[in-house]
């Protein structure tokens, strides 16, 4: 094994793992830094790495012009209050910038309370995991705010595994555990892989490495099914692609229930020994028989069949879900069928199956040795974020049981996850109800901008009135623009010590070290400053760490090794057993079975019945289309989804990237040949799209690949090259879906959006400009001429002539 830092020639080659920023779902790619008097010359795959093996995507080979990038902000910065929305930022000190802030937190608890600060992350960036301890530990507040409408992602998948089968996160198998991967002895291929509303080939999210799918298609002829109103790259080489009106997949979960349990496709030993409600589940799936959901999901009938027949006879299968588990208002219930589609086969836990992670709750990861002995030396090393809140005096139990917003009206968002609730705190911003809030932070979110948020509209003028803000890190974007006082530079992950986890340790494959390997100007990492600020504020707690490697040591997403044992190796893998439910390795009290009350896996859940929602699946129809909006759909006739992942993207990140965004200059709505002929657009034309909540463009590109009826458009685009200054904000309003989709639309329970699943109306317009909303906002015209496309790096495009061909 090549050493992690090595001399040749005049460079030094560091080889390290990514994670963020810039924005990533970890799958901790292996990368080889060149780096030449203290700069980096190049980026390339290593190839020692066990998962990615010398591959990389296209955001990590330009982060060599992502770092040095001229829009970068390499100094903390500050501005006057009154100044909001205008460029009148000026350079000051990290001491001026911390101390500025801790003033701040300091009258703003004294005088209304330490909970009426709060911190706003995003997606699972590093700084996902610190945005809690932020709010918690550095503020004292419990009001930790992920805000995108309905907690839709991840949440509520996390949710249905906690539920119903204990901690963990349930992944498809791809050898990923073992350092000798496919060769290890235990592991057998998958012969069917699901992909359920999720595109992991473009997105890599959490713990799946997406190119695997396609290693395993060549070595071991796994086959693949889709369910996707796309038809996908990967789609293009499945054996079945079921392509469904979005946000109907519940009633298609359901019929392939159906179909498994009445064709006796179950493994009953299983069933017999490890799982409750499993009579209750089919008694309830028989409501949905195939001819049903064809009819729901506007798709063969026979089709259902035969895809559930493939799925329910292949030994072993495996299904990897996605976002469309998340953002739909029927998610938890989805999420409930395919934890049962999961588990009925026999294959969770099992080799070439569904695996599972040996994380608690708190993502420490439950196993002896290595790191916990290090952290151990640490006092409290073993403690939750918010034990260590509660026992240093930080917060009361009281603050976090009472203060926290939106967990009294959706408890059950409040017992998973450790943020508010996010729509009720909108409503709470605006309304000054439970009570005011006086301070934001930002630390990985840009509500303003073009991801996170619905009506960001919304959050803009809420968040605009508050009396102090502030952001950390690495570009200017709307929120900061509109809303901050002071901006604090962070630094990259090839600028910063850390590590790597996939699946924030509810089911690690493996830990990377995270290597410094230059310094840009003064950037510092979000642990770093996360440490300064809060030595500033609770001292006590706080001084104990000098170094990031001191902190690496001790936060619950350690690795198994010390931190300098773990840079050494580059990797670790986790080489965790299969069947760890039999072998007493998931539930904390080493017993067999699953970590849930009844020790199974609880395909009738109790959770969600003491949780208000039925213990069992059922289909409900999204909240706006042809069965529950059929008045609006004669003005908005077409179903929108949005968002599915490009690589060269990652949310409202990378746009300032010249060789990324020459991929994508425009942002683009798909839509399908015979709806755009029938409203005369063309392919490359501007679109004005609509819906009850406003109104954006895109471009068109017009593509069989989408069902017939259904348009898909980009998220995360704004102009960076445009004027930031208020109203326009970089062209925020122009080209920004989340314009057309509301907050508070959610499941009982409080999860669910309709990102995946809206209505709209689409129209050809002349020019991408014109008046916008907020408030009549005219778009400058866009200086885009500059990303003249090249050849480096092309995205390959569903070969659909072929698909169709053979279809
Ligand atoms: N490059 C890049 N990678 C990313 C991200 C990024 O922004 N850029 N974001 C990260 C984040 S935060 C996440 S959560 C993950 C998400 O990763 P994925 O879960 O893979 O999510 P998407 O790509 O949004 O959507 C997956 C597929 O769902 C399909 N789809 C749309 N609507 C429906 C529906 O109603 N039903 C079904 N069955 N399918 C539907 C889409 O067509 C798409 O092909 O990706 C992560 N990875
Ligand atoms: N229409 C539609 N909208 C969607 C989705 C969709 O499918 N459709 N997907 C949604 C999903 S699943 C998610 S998770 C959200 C994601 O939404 P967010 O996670 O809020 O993403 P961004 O808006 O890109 O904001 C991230 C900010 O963090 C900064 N940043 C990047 N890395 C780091 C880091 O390591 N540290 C710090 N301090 N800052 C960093 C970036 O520069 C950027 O300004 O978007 C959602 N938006
Ligand atoms: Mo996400």
């Amino acid at each position: 094994m090549t050493e992690w830092k090595r001399q040749v020639g005049d460079e030094t080659i560091f080889r390290t793992c990514a994670w963020s920023p810039p924005g990533c779902h970890p799958v901790g790619c292996g990368l080889q830094v060149h780096v030449k008097d203290g700069k980096v010359t190049k980026v390339e795959g290593d190839p020692e790495h066990p998962i990615t093996r010398g591959s990389l995507c296209p955001r990590c080979l330009a982060l060599k012009e992502y770092i040095y990038n001229p829009d970068r902000i390499i100094h903390p910065m500050k501005r006057a209050r009154e100044d909001r929305g205008k460029d009148k930022w000026v350079e000051c000190s990290w001491d001026e910038a911390t101390d500025i802030i801790a003033d701040h937190a300091k009258e703003i608890t004294e005088k209304y309370g330490a909970e009426t600060i709060c911190v706003f992350g995003g997606t699972g960036r590093e700084a996902n995991n610190w945005y809690p301890q932020w709010a918690n530990l550095v503020f004292g507040t419990p009001n930790s705010v992920y805000a995108q409408a309905g907690w839709s992602c991840y949440g509520p998948r996390m949710t249905a595994t906690a539920f119903m089968i204990g901690g963990g996160y349930p992944e498809i198998d791809y050898a990923q555990k073992f350092h000798d991967r496919y060769d290890n002895p235990n592991f057998v291929p998958p012969e069917v892989v699901v992909l359920w509303g999720k595109e992991p080939l473009r997105s890599n999210p959490d713990g799946l490495y997406g190119h695997a799918i396609i290693e395993m298609m060549r070595q071991f002829g796994t086959k693949i099914i889709c369910i996707d109103p796309r038809i996908t790259w990967l789609g293009t080489r499945a054996e079945e692609v079921i392509q469904l009106r979005p946000g109907t997949d519940t009633a298609m979960a359901m019929a392939w229930l159906y179909v498994l349990t009445t064709e006796d496709l179950v493994d009953h030993e299983f069933i017999e020994k490890w799982t409750f409600g499993y009579e209750d589940l089919c008694e309830r799936v028989k409501e949905m028989p195939p001819s049903r959901a064809a009819e729901i999901c506007g798709v063969p009938e026979e089709q259902i069949w035969r895809a559930a027949r493939l799925y329910g006879n292949a030994k072993p299968s495996s299904l990897a879900w996605g976002l469309a588990v998340d953002e739909n208002t029927n998610g938890p219930q989805l999420g409930m069928c395919l934890i049962a589609l999961m588990t009925i086969t026999g294959f969770i836990d099992a080799p070439g199956g569904t695996t599972l992670g040996m994380g608690d709750d708190q993502g420490n990861v439950v196993r002896d040795g290595g790191a916990i002995d290090a952290a151990d030396k640490v006092d409290d090393a073993t403690d939750s974020t918010l034990m260590l809140a509660l026992k240093h005096g930080i917060m009361t139990q009281e603050t976090w049981d009472k203060k926290r917003i939106g967990v009294d009206k959706y408890p059950c968002v409040g017992q998973v996850l450790w943020t508010v609730q996010p729509d009720e705190f909108l409503k709470a911003l605006e309304t000054e109800k439970p009570y005011k809030i006086h301070m934001a932070q930002f630390v990985s979110s840009n509500p303003i901008g073009t991801a996170i948020a619905a009506e960001p509209q919304r959050w803009w003028r809420a968040l605009k009135e508050l009396d102090f803000n502030f952001a950390c890190d690495l570009f200017m974007n709307p929120t900061i623009m509109a809303c901050c006082d002071v901006f604090l530079p962070v630094a990259s992950t090839i600028e910063h010590d850390g590590q790597v986890v996939t699946h924030y340790g509810l089911n690690s494959s493996f830990y990377g070290a995270e290597n410094k390997c230059v310094q840009v100007g003064e950037c510092k990492s979000d642990v770093e400053i996360m440490m300064m600020v809060g030595k500033k504020m609770y001292p006590e707690f706080w001084n104990r760490f000098e170094t990031e490697e001191d902190y690496n040591n001790f936060h619950v997403f350690r690795s198994w090794l010390p931190w300098k044992e773990l840079r050494d190796n580059v990797v670790t893998m986790s080489e965790e057993p299969y069947y760890k439910y039999k072998l007493g390795k998931l539930r904390p009290d080493g017993q067999p079975g699953f970590p849930t009350f009844t020790g199974r896996v609880e395909l009738s859940s109790f959770s969600y019945g003491a949780f208000g929602e039925d213990a069992l699946p059922y289909f409900e129809e999204p909240a706006f289309g042809p069965a529950t909006t059929p008045k609006l759909m004669e003005t908005f006739p077409f179903i929108l989804t949005s968002g599915a992942r490009r690589q060269e993207f990652f949310h409202s990140e990378h746009k300032q990237v010249k060789s990324l965004r020459q991929i994508s200059p425009f942002p683009e709505i798909d839509i399908n040949p015979e709806d755009a002929k029938a409203k005369g657009i063309e392919e490359g034309d501007w679109v004005e799209i609509t819906s009850p909540y406003g109104h954006i463009r895109q471009k068109a590109k017009v593509t069989p690949t989408i069902k017939p009826g259904v348009v898909h458009c980009m998220h995360g685009f704004w102009y960076p090259e445009e004027d930031g200054e208020e109203p326009n904000l970089y062209g925020n309003w122009k080209s920004n879906v989340n314009m057309l989709m509301p907050n508070s639309v959610n499941a009982k329970v409080g999860f669910g959006n309709t990102f995946k699943v809206m209505i709209c109306d689409i129209k050809k317009v002349d020019s991408e400009g014109g008046p916008n909303e907020p408030d009549d906002i005219f778009v400058e015209k866009s200086r885009l001429e500059e990303f003249s496309v090249n050849e480096a790096w092309r995205p390959v495009d569903a070969p659909y002539d072929e698909y169709k061909a053979n279809n």
